[in-house]
């Protein structure tokens, strides 16, 4: 499949895997770029050294095109920020804030620079100081989530900017993938899913709580801190909204969440810690390799589209 993002990053299929912090790492990101698509190392809160650990042992497994998401809130993202430039990473993602102030230092090492969006006006201000193009993100993903959803701010930010978009937020099938390019997106960006690839390294309790959720298990807390962020309903959730709604403080809040993801990506407590997943953890069915998982979504997408132009 050809569209900007393929021809402007020499990938096969338009389609970037989440930049997830925890389970975004080398693995399961040789293995998405390894099958034509755009893997992605989440850098999270990791530090740098970690980072280049993560982009060494990528480049081992995988001579193709790969990206690295750099979360704006983590107290390294300086520091990982130096670490891509230094590897000359060929695409950066970032996630949670604003990547204007290394835009220039990206840009002259060569990497081409895909904000995550969650409002035109940051798509605005960005597309003026020259990043290569955005990630819509509606607030169906999972994690840190804005308002809009990506039914609305997909087509709001296509028209706003001159500059490719991909959807993200809600996209798990082929008939996600051909809606988004319905929008208007050259591509998109898929989470949840690839968190059941048997590349990623996510705890099996997590990967089998993704495959046993239904449609309104993935919700939302924190949004009284400013950070709302969505994840599985769970005992952790449960505790963390009691204790917004008792007004707790951000400061205390952000302190009942310290090592949560950890503690579910990872050491598979997924009652006690905070298992991130989007909306459409429900349409998650099994594990199978990330290879599968992209050739599913592009078959069903093109079978789709196909169906709809013969219902026209
Ligand atoms: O970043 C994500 N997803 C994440 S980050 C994360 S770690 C975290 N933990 C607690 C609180 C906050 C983060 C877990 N999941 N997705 C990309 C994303 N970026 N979604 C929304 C945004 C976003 C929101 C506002 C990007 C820019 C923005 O505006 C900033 C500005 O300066 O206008």
């Amino acid at each position: 499949m050809v569209t900007d993002i393929t021809r402007m990053l020499g990938i096969d299929y338009p389609l970037f895997q989440g930049g997830m912090a925890w389970l975004g790492t080398h693995e399961l990101a040789s293995a998405v770029s390894e099958a034509g698509a755009l893997g992605i190392i989440g850098a999270g809160n990791a530090p740098p050294d970690w980072v280049q650990g993560q982009i060494d042992a990528l480049r081992e497994n995988t001579d193709k095109p790969f990206g690295v998401n750099i979360m704006l809130l983590s107290p390294f993202a300086g520091d990982v920020m130096d670490v891509v430039i230094k590897n000359k990473v060929p695409v950066v993602t970032t996630g949670a804030g604003n990547p204007g102030p290394w835009l220039e230092r990206l840009k002259d090492a060569g990497s081409k620079v895909f904000p995550v969006v969650a409002s035109v006006a940051l798509a605005r201000r960005l597309a003026r100081i020259g990043v290569d193009g955005f990630i819509a993100e509606g607030g169906e993903a999972g994690g840190h989530v804005g308002e809009q959803s990506t039914m609305a701010l997909v087509p709001q930010v296509v028209d706003a900017v001159d500059l490719p978009v991909l959807a993200a937020g809600g996209i798990a099938d082929g008939r996600g993938v051909a809606a988004a390019l319905a929008l208007g997106a050259q591509g998109v960006q898929v989470g949840t899913r690839f968190v059941c690839a048997e590349e990623c390294v996510a705890h099996e309790n997590y990967k089998e709580m993704i495959i046993k959720a239904k449609d309104r298990d993935a919700v939302v807390s924190g949004r009284s801190t400013g950070h709302p962020v969505r994840c599985l309903r769970n005992k952790f959730w449960r505790e963390f909204t009691n204790q917004e709604k008792a007004g707790v403080s951000p400061q205390e809040l952000e302190k009942l969440g310290a090592g949560k993801y950890h503690a579910a990506a990872i050491l598979g407590d997924v009652e006690a810690g905070s298992v991130l997943a989007g909306e459409v953890a429900g349409m998650v069915k099994r594990i199978e390799p990330a290879a599968d998982i992209i050739e599913d979504l592009f078959s069903d997408a093109r079978q789709r589209i196909s169906d709809l132009g013969g219902m026209l």
